[in-house]
């Protein structure tokens, strides 16, 4: 394990997790030094260039297919490369979004490796990940989206619409890359700010299931890429119901959750506690 628990940095004081529930969203800096983040960009870039170090290649690709703006997109590229794997499952990641949600252990569910190029990047829609995240019963997830590249206000930064995990849960948007931006109707009497996520790299930004979240086109000359995590309770129960990636792979190993059950098996490793 690359990136081994290191709970002096990782262990948040009550006011940080009443802020989450308010907010729906948590910044942590530091949580990887300069030098793993360099070791991180590495990994990043050779899946990115198809270069699979573990011999197996994660389970979705979007690459750009002739068109320079489109935002890379890799699923479970934890899959292909070492490094991406302790970073995914860090230990780190799992205690920080285990005390947010009050969760007795964190399960991944799913990463995803994203490039968005300099002087373009697509608009990423408005949109909740939970909406997509049907099959688990709970709304108990948590996004860690890990910096890797220093997040300006103009290299197309996350926005959270603050507060909206309150709202519940919106229809999902048309496509989630493009160049509209889909943002929900919220009600008259919603006040939530809008707060971009402007962090340097090896900051992690934490999100709710719900919180309304989008980016805006990349205009400055530097890439912007992101190494999320996307997490749940242990606790999570699997409800078929929406078709995602994770249930197609799982449904081939023997060792996968029935309707009902908690999530298991090789497809969501335990994150938190670490085990002994
Ligand atoms: O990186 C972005 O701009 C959006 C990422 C996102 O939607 C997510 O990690 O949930």
């Amino acid at each position: 394990m690359r990136f081994p628990a290191d709970p002096a940095r990782t262990t948040l004081p009550a006011a940080a997790i009443a802020a989450f529930n308010e907010r729906g969203y948590h910044i942590q800096p530091g949580v990887f030094s300069t030098a793993e983040v360099a070791q991180l960009n590495a990994a990043a870039d050779r899946v990115i260039a198809r270069d699979f170090e573990k011999g197996a290649p994660p389970d979705g690709f979007t690459g750009r297919d002739g068109d320079p703006l489109a935002v890379i997109k890799i699923d479970n590229a934890w899959k292909a490369d070492a490094t991406l794997a302790d970073a995914a499952l860090s230990p780190r990641l799992g205690h920080i979004a285990a005390q947010l949600i009050g969760a007795p252990g964190i399960r991944m569910w799913h990463d995803q490796l994203l490039d968005k190029p300099a002087h373009g990047g697509r608009v990423i829609t408005w949109h909740q990940d939970w909406a997509y995240w049907q099959m688990i019963a709970e709304c108990r997830t948590v996004t860690c989206w890990i910096a890797l590249d220093d997040v300006r206000p103009d290299s197309g930064p996350m926005v959270f619409l603050e507060g909206s995990h309150k709202l519940g849960i919106w229809k999902l948007p048309t496509g989630i890359t493009g160049d509209d931006v889909q943002k929900p109707a919220v009600p008259a009497d919603f006040n939530g700010r809008e707060v971009p996520v402007i962090i340097p790299k090896g900051s992690v930004s934490f999100h709710h299931g719900l919180t309304l979240h989008g980016s805006d086109r990349n205009f400055s000359a530097f890439r912007r890429r992101a190494f999320v995590s996307h997490v749940m309770s242990t606790e999570c129960t699997y409800r078929p119901m929406q078709e995602h990636m994770n249930e197609f792979v799982m449904q081939k190993q023997p060792d996968h959750p029935a309707a009902g059950e908690k999530f298991r098996g090789p497809q969501f490793p335990v994150m938190w506690p670490i085990a002994s």
